[in-house]
């Protein structure tokens, strides 16, 4: 029991060390609603290109049913393995 809990606290203590290093779901979401201009559920046109090329920059593919526009859930995939970490507005 005392090895549960001391595990359980480290691995918090490891998840608050984390955040730093990788995207976090408040700002993945937050990311996604300044994407989302026009406020759709779609990224597309203009508002998809720059995160297209950093996807492509990456050697990466999130548009997963390759429709060339990105939907919250491939966005989401995407920012939270840092493909858009690069490019600040
Ligand atoms: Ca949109
Ligand atoms: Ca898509």
């Amino acid at each position: 029991m005392k090895t549960v809990i001391a595990s359980l606290l480290s691995l918090s203590l490891f998840g608050a060390a984390v955040p730093a290093m990788a995207a976090t779901d408040t700002e993945c979401k937050s990311n996604w609603e300044k994407a989302d201009a026009n406020k759709d559920g779609t990224l597309e046109g203009t508002e998809v290109t720059a995160y297209l090329d950093a996807i492509k920059s990456k050697g990466k593919t999130y548009d997963s049913n390759s429709d060339g526009k990105l939907t919250s859930v491939e966005f989401t995939e995407a920012c939270k393995a840092d493909t858009f970490k690069d490019m600040k507005s």
